[in-house]
């Protein structure tokens, strides 16, 4: 498909505009949005973002609730050419000094609950405006854009300009920001439309978080660039995804929904009946899942690959074998390798480090060159950061993470962003963050902590703490008191025998 405008606006305009007026945002309460509709409210958005003097590359730094209207917004900065800078409401004040500081947004959106927490920031680091969009679809942003033409000439983007800005922590626990042009995001979306067979006829059932990829780049994506529906609903719960299944043909989601709707029991062949595809990704899909759920619905779940920086780079077939515990062969026009720590590629079956190049690739990461420069190799893979291997048929296994992250409900946490957390406890002498097998999570955040003498802490104290420094998802499910951790001979901790030691914590 040759896009007269590189702006992934643009690549989804050119589907939806031959689907007339069918919805294509379907609400639980049955309130639907046509293409109309999602065109006019971008494009008011973006006109006032505009009028604003944003210019085109500046961040729009955004924490709300899912909402009809936040994908306005996201669809409003892609047409405007604005940088989208998405933030997981769950994210404490600590925690947004950071991303405010480091990302420099023109324009802050967020929760009206939270105003107050982002006037302070926004006075702090010089930026003039503050607009609020509450999970109801309400807030200053809606009534400022309310006057606003209803109609919007999309930015005319260049192939490498920044579309989003998303970020993932790293080893040293600092976030990383990284930078998505339109051009990987195009060039992603439509290979998974082709992979995966998306057409108009299809329904998506969106459960997902947008603040991440799965839920934004990779479940609307297909959506809007195939002319798709979707079920919008605010957030995953069982009860409205078995109400929703039969009017659905595609579900996507974490490892973790898949069990909770197992658990549910009320999962079978008759309500999973219209779902063409289940599709898991963002942690590892257990064999025990894939096998279970088969016997229940008849559907093998389609596990499939991708990490913020590249999106999707691998999936198990729509037609064809898929192979549980596999994450299945690369992507079309998506070339990964497997090398060991001197650079030799290796052969099949064996474990080494994962690489990746193709068009998904993002283009480095925010305002850090020289770290860009590292995580690439010269003849430009990048290093993806995990162990893998990859069989005679081509289907890539993912066997670890060299950066002792943690997976919990789909979620990335960095060991070290908690311990920083944990150690600047009085109190805590030293502390160790490691995940643990979890039958809802995936893994769950565990904290070994050394206590000092003169200060008795108890677990409860420490996670109240955390709470005010650590989103949710990153408070340790447990605190485990210990006199000490085990080290080897460079004084390094161990946690692989800590994982050892707690692998029955959560069973
Ligand atoms: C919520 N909580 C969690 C998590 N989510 N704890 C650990 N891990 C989590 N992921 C905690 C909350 O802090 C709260 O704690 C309690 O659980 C209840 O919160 P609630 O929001 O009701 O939780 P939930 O509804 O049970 O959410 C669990 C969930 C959700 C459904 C698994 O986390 C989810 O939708 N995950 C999907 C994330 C996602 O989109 N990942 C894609 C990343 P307390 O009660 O103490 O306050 S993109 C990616 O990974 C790559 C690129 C890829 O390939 O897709």
């Amino acid at each position: 498909m040759t896009l007269k405008n590189c702006n992934l606006f643009s690549h989804f305009d050119a589907s939806l505009e031959k689907i007339g007026n069918k919805p294509i945002l379907i609400l639980d309460d049955g309130t639907t949005y046509d293409y109309e509709a999602i065109q006019n409210k971008s494009a008011q958005i973006a006109s006032l973002l505009i009028n604003l003097k944003v210019s085109p590359g500046e961040r729009i730094s955004i924490q709300i609730e899912k909402s009809p209207e936040s994908l306005f917004l996201y669809l409003a900065c892609l047409r405007a050419g604005l940088i989208y800078h998405p933030l997981n409401p769950g994210y404490t004040e600590n925690e947004l000094e950071f991303f405010i500081s480091n990302a420099e947004p023109t324009v802050i959106i967020c929760d009206p609950k939270n105003f107050s927490i982002f006037n302070k920031l926004a006075k702090k680091n010089n930026i003039n405006h503050v607009f609020t969009l509450g999970a109801d679809g309400q807030g200053t942003l809606i009534t400022a854009s309310a006057s606003e033409k209803k109609v919007f000439q999309t930015y005319n983007t260049p192939k490498d300009h920044v579309a989003a800005l998303l970020y993932s922590s790293g080893t040293t626990g600092r976030p990383k920001g990284i930078m998505l042009t339109h051009h990987n995001l195009i060039s992603n979306t439509q290979t998974l439309v082709d992979t995966w067979q998306f057409t108009e006829q299809d329904v998506l059932l969106h459960a997902l978080p947008i603040f991440h990829v799965h839920g934004l780049f990779v479940a609307i994506g297909c959506a809007l660039s195939s002319g798709a529906s979707m079920y919008w609903l605010s957030k995953f719960d069982e009860t409205k995804i078995l109400r929703h299944l039969s009017q659905c043909s595609v579900l996507m989601g974490v490892p973790t929904y898949y069990t909770r709707l197992l658990a549910t029991e009320n999962i079978t062949h008759k309500n999973c009946n219209n779902i063409r595809i289940f599709i898991s990704g963002s942690a590892p899909l257990l064999e025990e899942t894939f096998h279970n759920f088969a016997t229940k619905t008849g559907h093998e779940i389609l596990e499939r690959y991708g990490m913020t920086e590249t999106n999707m780079n691998t999936s198990n077939p729509i037609k064809g074998k898929r192979k549980p515990g596999t994450v299945g062969p690369p992507l079309p026009g998506i070339e990964l390798r497997v090398m060991d720590d001197e650079g030799h590629c290796l052969e099949n079956d064996t474990i080494g480090n994962l690489q990746v190049k193709g068009p998904n690739v993002f283009k480095g990461y925010w305002k850090m060159p020289e770290k860009t420069a590292e995580d690439f190799t010269k003849d430009g893979y990048f290093k993806t950061g995990d162990k893998a291997k990859i069989d005679r048929d081509g289907y890539v296994s993912i066997v670890g993470r060299s950066k002792d992250m943690i997976i919990s409900g789909g979620l990335n946490v960095y060991p070290k962003e908690v311990e920083l957390i944990l150690d600047d406890i009085d109190g805590v002498m030293e502390s160790a963050v490691i995940g643990v097998e979890h039958q809802d999570l995936g893994e769950g955040v565990v904290a070994i902590v050394i206590e000092s003498a003169s200060i008795v802490l108890e677990e409860k104290d420490i996670i109240k703490l955390c709470k005010q420094q650590l989103a949710g998802y990153k408070i340790p499910k447990k605190i485990i008191f210990a006199k000490a951790l085990p080290r080897n001979s460079m004084a390094k901790v161990q946690k692989n025998i800590l994982r050892e030691n707690y692998k029955n914590l959560f069973i």
